[in-house]
């Protein structure tokens, strides 16, 4: 078991990678739009049972400009975070694209969550169906979670669940994907 978990978050420009990073790492929300260049980084530290974790996050920019120096940071990561924005339709068409360059560039063990973000804007303006995120978590066999960053929903555990599947690979292969559609835990922007 890796006492550093290296972890990715990728996804189109502007979907909220960086949102994520931040209220997981530091519990704000910034507000404006401030582009990533090229690749950043942040550090967490937590303890599971008892023990010190380091994670190591990767927020990687979502414009094409920036894409050629991805490859090299899928390296030696143990989980990724592919982001799409629940109200931008066109991110989650791209989803398809960024499965193909973690199987392309990603260690064969990497463990995925498919997150949906900006869960928190209201239902007119979502672009996608929860029976289409749904359908496509299916599909790829990849669990999914409904988040704002904006009020924080979901996104410890999106988090949480990637580390625990790093953690303990033969017991939660089988993940449930439906886990966070839990009534507790559900995202009411996203019930339709
Ligand atoms: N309402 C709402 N807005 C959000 C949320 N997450 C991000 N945003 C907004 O979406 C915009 C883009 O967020 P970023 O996190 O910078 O996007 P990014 O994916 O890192 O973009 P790149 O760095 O270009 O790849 C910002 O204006 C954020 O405030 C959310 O959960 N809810
Ligand atoms: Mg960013």
């Amino acid at each position: 078991m890796p006492e550093v978990i290296k972890i990715i978050i990728i996804g189109e420009s502007q979907v909220g990678k960086s949102c994520l990073l931040m209220r997981y790492t530091d519990n704000i929300f910034i507000n404006s739009y401030i582009l990533t260049i090229g690749i950043d980084f942040r550090v967490k530290k937590i303890m599971r049972e008892d023990q010190p974790l380091t994670i190591s996050i990767w927020d990687a920019a979502g414009t094409e400009r920036f894409r050629s120096i991805l490859p090299s940071y899928y390296r030696g990561c143990h989980g990724v975070l592919l982001c799409f924005d629940m109200t931008d339709r066109s991110s989650f068409e791209r989803v398809i694209y960024w499965l193909s360059q973690i199987d392309i560039h990603a260690p064969t063990t990497i463990k995925k969550v498919l997150v949906a973000t900006k869960c928190d804007l209201s239902l007119s303006q979502h672009q996608i169906k929860l029976s289409e995120v749904e359908a496509m978590s299916k599909e790829f066999s990849v669990p999914f979670f409904l988040t704002s960053s904006k009020t924080g929903s979901q996104v410890e555990q999106a988090f949480q669940n990637l580390i625990d599947r790093t953690q303990a690979p033969q017991k939660l292969n089988s993940v449930n994907l439906h886990t966070n559609t839990n009534a507790d835990n559900k995202c009411t922007a996203c019930v339709k």
